[in-house]
């Protein structure tokens, strides 16, 4: 093509309406510097308790600040990415390239078999050639149930992708797409593919419920043999079954037409291996993928994601192959998005002020991470290259050399190899190669190491989803969930992977710093654990460590609190989120900060010192009847002895407790004109922030005293955060 008749695939355009958050952030920065004053020239005189809290305060008053600064890195000048899928179609459509999707699953009664066959379909029936489409599902609970369930689905698949080119389905996961859709009901194909599936889903949840199979299934296919060598989940060969293969002449639909290559992987499992949990599935998966099909862009998804959006894939190509601004970009990440949630989304898990402001925020620093789903990988950027200046792929090339030599010879006995738990021993697998191993979070240095081998990521927001997920619809599981995230997200940061020292003149500073809003989560605990107890207690001593009313410093205070939530509201609302929302992301927001984040803190402040070690959880994905309807009730969900539940009733209980003393003092005061008002002269702030603590803590008072369900919180958790009151109370005040 000619220079001169370039027309791009897709463009790079700023989000307007900056210049209201600069101004904002304007005077956040100058009620900050009011405060510093205040705590620098009021600085008390006298030693003792108030001296303590008070270095206390500042220091978190400091850290907020320097946290604040972060977020305003990456909110500063953001990004939005729009692509010409048509263009695409029009100028690339012969040369397209191989895509492999790889699905990772781990257990097949936390993960069921019929949600992972629902996202495998989801894929196999994307708007793209089947010849350069191939699905691989690693199976790292080594079950057969899991194999069974995908043969089941290699079958529905035969009638499904038809079925959604003539219909034009969307979604194309089956169970969302009958969930909804209400279809042409004299249509008696519509009816009898519905019928099929239900059949088909009938048939697994049987099967996954009994824990064992039909037995003239088991004859239907050689595959199944290869259990009767594994002894467990954890001692196993590695188990590698082509189900749709694309050079098999019965590869075909119901109409005749060609499937994606279908395969399923399940790695060897020794117990004297470690296996490195899903970066060690992944990098069995890029190998023998690179064997079987090799496409040249890899594509990963949680099982639990199913794809929303059957052009996604032509989406992420359009960055790939633009001719001008394309070869440097090593992967393209989709927002995370989930469907099971509710209007309110009393967990605060949608994340959309994350996917919708600060990623499009942190591409335009330098690239946004790699999230670990969702995400589409150039081969050669995951497998070690170096981008440098005259790096350029030829499509057509690559095309036409590719379908010479194409699938011609390979056999499972050389792909089974590399499946094996001794193949990386002396290599670059999970180093240079590959994901990389030694972090619970994986997905984020992998991410940071591909952009300082010099490429560049991008970040799309389809009008439609991508990848619609499930979401924790548990308090524990989504507490778990983030204790997990801002674990392995700070021992990132206290690395030699931290953002400063390994992305050091490799990538941009303001990227280095955009990286840290995430790995510095869990450092967020201590300065708020502090700020929620310590005025608190003061107020029961009676400390002020605030303004008194009538000096103006309240002012600052006062305006960087409520300004700053205002902000929110307004981001919550620009995502098109509901204000009960808002109001609950600021509960889960106190929640996540004083139980997820401080465990995360200490569980690394504990590994340095040379305990424990980390493990990956997987948050459980299906929940019982009651649990699901008290969820959709919207009703917090306890139900657990957990640790972490006593130090939030703890803290619910503290704040109650001093709020209810303050207010009793100030009403006496006011009630006889004979006292003098010290109590709302001196302490107005610690009285104000105690009482928002209670109406943000009023489900724990519910599910504390109120609540007779099984989602209540359990009654050691009343006792416990009694006495911890008492105790604390005692200690601090005499
Ligand atoms: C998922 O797809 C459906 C059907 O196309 C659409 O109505 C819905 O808005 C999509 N969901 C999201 C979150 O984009
Ligand atoms: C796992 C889970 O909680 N699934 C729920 C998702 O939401 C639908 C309704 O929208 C429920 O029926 C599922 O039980």
């Amino acid at each position: 093509m000619e220079e001169s008749d370039y027309v791009p695939l897709f463009e790079t355009k700023p989000v307007r309406g900056r210049l209201l958050y600069r101004l904002y952030t304007c005077s956040i920065f100058l009620a900050i510097c009011s405060i510093f004053f205040y705590r620098v020239s009021y600085f008390p005189a006298d030693g003792g308790a108030r001296r303590i809290a008070w270095i206390g305060l500042f220091l978190s008053e400091i850290w907020f600040t320097c946290y604040w600064f972060i977020t305003v890195i990456v909110r500063w000048n953001p990004v939005h990415r729009y692509t010409f899928k048509d263009r695409l179609s029009c100028r690339c459509e012969k040369f397209l390239p191989g895509v492999d999707v790889f699905v990772c699953t781990a257990d097949p009664t936390i993960e069921p078999p019929v949600m992972v066959m629902n996202t495998v379909l989801s894929i196999m029936a994307y708007d793209y050639p089947a010849e350069k489409l191939s699905v691989y599902l690693s199976d790292d609970g080594g079950s057969y149930l899991t194999f069974y369930a995908l043969l089941e689905a290699s079958r529905f698949a035969k009638h499904w992708l038809p079925f959604c080119r003539k219909f034009g389905v969307e979604p194309r996961s089956p169970e969302a797409y009958f969930q909804t859709a209400i279809g042409p009901v004299e249509d008696n194909e519509w009816c009898s593919i519905k019928r099929l599936y239900e059949e088909m889903k009938e048939r697994i949840e049987t099967a996954t419920k009994l824990g064992r199979i039909p037995e003239e299934i088991r004859k239907q296919h050689k595959g199944f043999r290869e259990w009767d060598f594994v002894s467990s989940r954890h001692d196993h060969q590695t188990i590698l079954q082509i189900l749709v293969d694309e050079r098999d002449s019965e590869a075909v639909d119901v109409e005749g037409q060609g499937l994606p290559t279908l395969v399923y992987l399940a790695r060897e499992k020794r117990p004297d291996y470690h296996h490195n949990f899903k970066a060690g599935a992944m990098n069995a998966l890029i190998r023998v993928s690179s064997m079987i099909s090799n496409g040249e862009i890899i594509l990963n998804v949680d099982c639990d994601m199913y794809s929303n959006n059957s052009e996604i894939v032509r989406d992420a190509l359009c960055f790939f192959m633009d001719e001008e601004k394309g070869n440097e970009i090593g992967f393209v990440q989709y927002p995370q998005t989930f469907y099971n949630l509710t209007d309110n989304d009393i967990y605060g898990v949608s994340l959309s002020v994350e996917t919708l402001v600060e990623f499009p925020g942190i591409d335009a620093n330098g690239g946004p991470c790699y999230i670990g789903t969702g995400c589409f990988h150039r081969r050669e950027a995951l497998c070690g290259k170096k981008y440098s200046k005259d790096y350029k792929v030829d499509w057509k090339r690559t095309n036409l050399t590719k379908n010479e030599n194409y699938r011609t010879s390979f056999s499972e006995e050389t792909c089974k190899v590399l499946a094996s738990c001794t193949y990386e021993h002396n290599t670059n697998w999970g180093k240079e190669m590959g994901l990389k191993y030694g972090c619970p979070v994986e997905d984020i240095i992998t991410g940071l190491s591909l952009q300082c081998r010099g490429w560049r990521s991008a970040y799309s927001i389809p009008k439609r989803a991508g990848f619609l997920g499930v979401a924790p619809t548990t308090l524990l599981q989504f507490l778990v969930q983030h204790k997990r995230w801002s674990e392995g997200d700070l021992q990132i940061f206290l690395s030699r992977y931290c953002p400063f020292i390994y992305g050091h003149k490799k990538i941009p500073l303001k990227l280095q710093i955009s990286y840290c809003i995430y790995l510095l989560w869990a450092a967020n605990s201590l300065p708020t654990f502090f700020y929620v107890t310590v005025p608190s207690l003061s107020l029961l001593r009676g400390i002020s460590l605030f303004p008194e009313i009538s000096n103006p410093l309240v002012i600052p205070f006062a305006y960087a609190f409520f300004a700053n939530r205002a902000y929110r509201l307004g981001e919550f609302i620009h995502c098109g989120r509901t204000i009960r929302s808002w109001w609950n992301d600021q509960r889960m927001w106190l929640f996540k900060r004083t139980t997820a984040y401080l465990f995360a803190f200490c569980s690394n402040i504990l590994r340095i010192l040379g305990f424990g070690k980390s493990a990956f959880e997987i948050t459980a994905k299906v929940a019982d009847e009651d649990v699901s309807k008290r969820y959709m009730q919207e009703v917090m969900e306890f139900g657990s002895c957990s640790v972490m539940f006593d130090v939030l009733a703890a803290i619910a209980m503290l704040n109650m407790l001093s709020f209810s003393i303050g207010a009793s003092r100030v009403i006496t005061e006011v009630v006889d004109r004979s006292q003098k008002e010290v109590t709302v002269e001196m302490f107005p702030l610690q009285i104000l922030l105690s009482g928002i603590l209670v109406a943000v803590n009023f489900p724990v008072y519910q599910a504390l005293f109120l609540r007779k369900d099984n989602g209540r919180l359990p009654i050691s958790a009343t006792y416990h955060s009694i006495f911890f009151v008492l105790l604390v109370c005692i200690t601090f005040m005499y």
